[in-house]
C-alpha cells in the first residue's frame, strides 16, 4: 500500500503522529511528510495538532475524501469534469489498470446504453470501475447486476427506498410489486434515479477488462434530468453525502463481484431488490419484443418470461413494466 493511502487509514482512527506513522511503515519521515503535503493538495485538508495529523472535519467529495474509510482497496481517480467516466475507465483497463474507479462530479460526453445520451450534470454520482476480474465472458452480465445491487444498497443506506428494474436500472417511488396503486399511480415501479453502462472486451474464455458505469443522479434538481427521471436529493428533501454514498457502492459492489468465489450471491441479492419480477413486462429485443409475467432471473442474468406462448429468455433488451391489466 501507498504512504498516502495508509496515512488516510490511519487518519480514521483518530491523530497520527508522522514520526510513529513512519516507523509503522518502515518509511522516512520526509516521505510521509510528502503524503501529508499531497493529500493536502488534493483538498483533504490534513491538521497538524499537538499529537500529531489530524483528518479534516468534511473529508470532501474527492479521491482522498471518498478512499478516507473506504473499507475496499479501490483507488479512486476523481475529475471535476470528464468527458465519460466509462471511457476514461476502459482507457485505464486497457492500459492494464486493475481496481480503479473514476469518479467525476460532471460529465460533459457521457452515454446510456446503444449510445445513448446520458445527462450527467454536476451534482450526481458517476462513477466507472476499471477492473480486470478472472471470469468468462459469459458472467460479464453479473457484474452490471452487483452494480445495480450496489446502487440500490447506497440508495437505501442514504434513506432512499429502492428496487431495481431488469436489467441496468435503479428506480425510487414505486411499489414493489406493482399492486399499490396509491404509492404507485402510474403502476410501474417508479422513476429512474440511477442508470448502468457495462462495457467490456475480452478473450474467448476470459474477460480482459471490464467497466461498469454507474450513473445515479444524487443533488441534482428535476429541472436539470430528462422528464420522468428521479433524484435522490428530490426524494429526499436534502442533499445527499456524495462521500458516503460512493463509499457504500464501492463496498457493496467488491462484496459481490470483489472476487469469483463471491459471485453466486448476485442473483439472490438481485432477486430480492428486484421491481421486475412478478410483473408484467415487454422486452424488446433485437428479435422483437417480449411480452408476459416476469418470473425469474437466471445466470448470467438472463430474464424469465412467462408469455402465452410458454417460457421466453432474454438476454438484453430494454424492459417496460406493463400495468398488471391493460397495456
Ligand atoms: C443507462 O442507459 O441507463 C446507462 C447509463 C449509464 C451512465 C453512466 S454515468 C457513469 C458512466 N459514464 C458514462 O458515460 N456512462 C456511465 P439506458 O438504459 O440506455 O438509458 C438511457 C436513457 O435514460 C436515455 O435515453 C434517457 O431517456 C434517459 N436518461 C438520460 N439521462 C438520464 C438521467 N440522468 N437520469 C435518468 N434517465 C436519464
Amino acid at each position: 500500500m501507498d504512504t498516502r493511502r495508509a496515512l488516510l487509514d490511519a487518519l480514521v482512527d483518530g491523530p497520527v503522529s508522522g514520526p510513529a506513522l513512519a516507523e509503522d511503515l518502515g518509511v522516512s519521515r520526509a516521505a510521509v511528510w510528502k503524503a501529508v503535503e499531497s493529500l493536502r493538495e488534493e483538498g483533504f485538508a490534513v491538521e497538524s495538532a499537538g499529537d500529531g495529523y489530524v483528518a479534516p472535519e468534511d473529508p470532501g467529495y474527492s479521491a482522498a475524501g471518498i478512499e478516507f474509510g473506504l473499507d475496499v482497496p479501490y483507488v479512486i481517480e476523481y475529475h471535476d469534469r470528464v468527458s465519460s467516466t466509462n471511457d476514461r475507465a476502459r482507457e485505464l483497463a486497457a492500459g492494464g489498470a486493475d481496481g480503479i474507479a473514476v469518479v467525476a462530479d460532471e460529465q460533459t460526453g457521457s452515454r446510456g446504453r446503444l449510445d445513448r445520451e446520458w445527462v450527467a450534470p454536476s451534482g450526481g454520482v458517476w462513477l466507472s470501475f476499471a477492473i480486470r476480474p478472472d471470469a468468462p465472458p459469459a458472467r460479464a452480465p453479473l457484474f452490471t447486476l452487483a452494480a445495480a445491487v450496489a446502487t440500490a444498497d447506497a440508495c437505501r443506506e442514504a434513506g432512499v427506498d429502492a428496487h431495481i428494474k431488469w436489467p441496468n436500472d435503479v428506480l425510487v417511488g414505486g411499489s414493489a410489486s406493482g399492486t399499490d396503486t396509491d404509492a404507485d399511480p402510474t403502476g410501474r415501479g417508479g422513476r429512474k434515479v440511477a442508470g448502468i453502462l457495462t462495457e467490456m472486451e475480452g478473450e474467448a474464455d476470459r474477460i480482459s477488462w471490464i467497466v461498469p458505469g454507474v450513473g445515479v443522479n444524487a443533488n441534482i434538481d428535476a429541472e436539470a434530468l430528462p422528464a420522468g427521471a428521479a433524484s435522490l436529493q428530490e426524494e429526499l428533501g436534502e442533499p445527499v453525502d456524495r462521500r458516503r454514498f460512493a463509499a457504500t457502492l464501492l463496498e457493496r459492489f467488491a462484496a459481490l463481484a470483489g472476487t469469483p468465489d463471491r459471485m453466486d450471491r448476485i442473483l439472490p441479492a438481485w432477486r430480492e431488490r428486484a421491481s421486475t419480477l412478478g410483473r408484467r413486462v415487454r422486452v424488446d429485443t433485437s428479435n422483437g419484443a417480449v411480452t408476459g409475467t416476469a418470473v425469474d432471473v437466471e445466470p448470467p442474468g438472463a430474464l424469465v418470461i412467462e408469455t402465452d406462448e410458454g417460457i421466453r429468455r432474454v438476454h438484453a433488451g430494454d424492459c417496460e413494466h406493463l400495468r398488471d391489466t391493460g397495456d
